[in-house]
């Protein structure tokens, strides 16, 4: 009697036990569990940009998550542009900006018709070089980013200018592809 609560006891801490490795794992791992697609971010030619950005499937829009690093200090426009194409030297290969909906360039906290489908704004670089990002995105729909290149420009999106910013040559490109 008392050999079977005690063996009870210890399938239930075993129980307990493996329930709160499982929580642990899934919070480590964070977004893991979800739907992402992933860019690589590569240097164009002259530059040292790289990184990796994802784009994850989340309630009300697409959370935007990843580092660059290799970049020069302070703001660096970034953007979706509408080829999948990062071959050029100077990745001009990748097409104007992605602008589905032909709706004026704005800031990424714009509503949908006063932004461009790809208009993420801007990453900031710290005096290491290095741009986390974290961000929700409210207009992007994660069905139609796959195929779409993701750019990295040597100079800040002023978030008025037409059609692009004014944000200069292109220091890095990436194709969003499924994992
Ligand atoms: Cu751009």
């Amino acid at each position: 009697m008392i050999r079977s609560r005690g063996l009870a006891a210890s399938a239930v801490l075993l129980l307990v036990t493996a329930a709160v490795t499982l929580l642990a794992a899934a919070a480590l791992t964070g977004c893991n569990s979800e739907e992402y697609v992933v860019a690589k971010i590569a240097p164009t030619q002259g530059n040292t940009a790289t990184g990796e950005i994802r784009f994850y499937k989340v309630e009300g829009g697409v959370r935007v998550v990843g580092k660059l690093e290799g970049l020069s200090p302070g703001l660096h426009g970034f953007h979706l542009h509408e080829k999948g194409d990062c071959s050029a030297p100077d990745a001009m290969s990748a097409g104007g900006h992605y602008n589905p909906a032909a709706t004026p360039h704005g800031a990424p906290d714009a509503d949908s018709a006063h932004r461009h489908g790809g208009d993420l704004g801007n990453l900031e670089a710290g005096a290491d070089g290095k741009a986390p990002v974290d961000r929700m995105d409210r207009v992007l729909v994660y069905e139609n980013l796959v195929g779409l290149a993701v750019l990295v420009h040597a100079n800040p999106d002023d978030l008025t200018s037409q059609p692009a910013g004014n944000a200069g040559p292109r220091v890095g490109c990436g194709v969003i592809a499924r994992r």
